[in-house]
């Protein structure tokens, strides 16, 4: 037995920049042949996309495209769209993130490919669904940040709407696909029958975003929202405010400053004040006398001086720096984690340990640092392999696909591939 579970699994990868190749690079990691579609010459903008090395493949493109193959093919040449054709004739997933109406356009709309292959699950990205006021809007992961109700609710409140490092737009939603991907997998061993999916940046923003629904909905029923840093000495508009860096459930947090802080822009924690924890916490920062104190000793009592009790606990964190904070507040169970670096990260051995974190090695660029699976399967241990070259594979899909070497040969001429 396999221990690659999509092994067999044959998907046409048009994808390109970060949504969709997101998405077919961890159906690559977990089994499918993955067949990465470029246009001959250039192939997916990121390969050149802020290069740090002057002929090599850029990082963006190496670490959305591990573990793929790659096919150039010119599809708005004719030879391209029946080699597109034979392709699609013999695979089970078509994954593409074209703007808006591009694959119609191209001749493959998803009644074309269901006639072409029944068979066929389709799976799209876009930037809003299929019927939305926006749906011809072309879109990127900030655009759709501000789309799906993130930035409005990210950073401070005397500051602008603000955008989230992470890729909620784009990366999220190669997410969604995926599983919506092996959902219609699953439908098709039932019904015999491919489907088109489709998640739109959009709602993959607001499914993340649900807590803020869950907020503007609470707003407008109290006029408040105690857990905010605005409660109960600011003011409340009709509209979810953006909370810094507050807690987003029941549970007020903040950045604390640690020993360092002047100097070192990440010498912080994050602290998190769990209601039942409050004995401990107060154990931990040496304030046993606010255990029973009745202006500390429940969550109400708390909230209207919260940030005199976090002020407290930083005086508390002055000469500590965030790694010997958080190895004596592991210790009474509290909440908290070192504000990490993307420096720290990439050094950090638990991460190398368990795959998060990988090195490969690129044929031009040579050693460089990517991302592993982030999910761990107890019987299955993905082998993160680099990107592939632009067109490395070309000559063995054409030849799978029946092609003879004078009929690459002449397409190779045309610039059809
Ligand atoms: N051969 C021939 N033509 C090809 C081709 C190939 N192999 N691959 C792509 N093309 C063509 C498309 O058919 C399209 O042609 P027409 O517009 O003339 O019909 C053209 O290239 C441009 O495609 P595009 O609209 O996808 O590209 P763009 O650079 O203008 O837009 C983006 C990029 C991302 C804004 C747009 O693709 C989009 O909105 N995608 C959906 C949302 C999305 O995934 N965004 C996130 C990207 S990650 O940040």
């Amino acid at each position: 037995m396999s221990n690659k579970p999509l092994e067999g699994i044959k998907i046409i990868d048009f994808t390109h920049v970060q949504a969709g190749p997101a998405c077919t690079q961890m159906l690559a990691w977990f089994g499918a042949d993955v067949i990465k579609v470029e246009r001959p010459g250039s192939g997916d903008v990121t390969r050149n996309q802020l290069r740090d090395i002057p002929d090599a493949d850029a990082l963006y493109f190496t670490m959305l495209n591990s573990n793929k193959r790659s096919l150039t093919l010119d599809t708005k040449k004719a030879e391209g769209k029946e080699v597109l054709t034979r392709l699609i004739k013999e695979s089970d997933v078509l994954v593409e993130n074209f703007g808006p109406g591009a694959l119609d356009r191209m001749g493959f709309s998803w009644e074309n490919i269901k006639a072409l292959n029944p068979k066929m699950i389709v799976a799209s990205v876009k930037g809003f669904s299929d019927g939305h006021h926006y749906d011809d809007l072309k879109v990127y992961e900030n655009v759709a940040q501000c789309a799906g109700g993130a930035a409005s609710t990210t950073g401070f409140w005397d500051g602008p709407p603000t955008i989230s490092a992470a890729a909620l737009g784009d990366s999220n939603t190669g997410m969604h696909l995926a599983i919506g991907i092996l959902t219609a997998i699953i439908g098709r061993q039932q019904t015999g029958k491919g489907q088109k999916v489709a998640v739109s940046m959009q709602d993959s923003v607001l499914n993340l975003c649900r807590v803020k629904l869950r907020d503007q909905q609470r707003l407008d029923r109290v006029g408040y929202l105690e857990e905010y840093p605005q409660y109960p000495h600011g003011t409340f508009s009709d509209v979810v405010p953006r909370g810094g860096n507050a807690g987003g459930g029941g549970q007020p947090g903040w950045v604390l400053k640690c020993k360092g802080w002047e100097t070192d822009p990440n010498a912080y924690i994050y602290f998190t004040i769990q209601g039942h924890a409050w004995a401990p916490i107060c154990r931990a920062i040496g304030k046993e006398q606010w255990i029973d104190d009745p202006d500390y000793n429940t969550a109400e009592a708390r909230q209207p001086h919260i940030f005199d009790i976090f002020g407290k606990i930083e005086e508390w964190l002055a000469d500590k720096t965030k790694y010997e904070a958080v190895d004596i507040l592991r210790k009474f169970d509290i909440p908290c984690a070192p504000v990490l670096t993307m420096k720290e990260l990439a050094n950090d051995e638990s991460l190398r340990k368990s795959g998060s974190i990988v090195e490969v090695d690129h044929k031009v660029r040579g050693k460089y640092l990517t991302v592993g699976s982030p999910i761990k399967f107890s019987d299955l241990k993905p082998e993160i392999k680099a990107s592939p070259l632009l067109g490395e594979h070309t000559a063995d899909v054409l030849a799978e696909l029946g092609y003879s070497r004078e009929q690459v040969a002449q397409m190779q001429e045309s610039g059809a591939v």
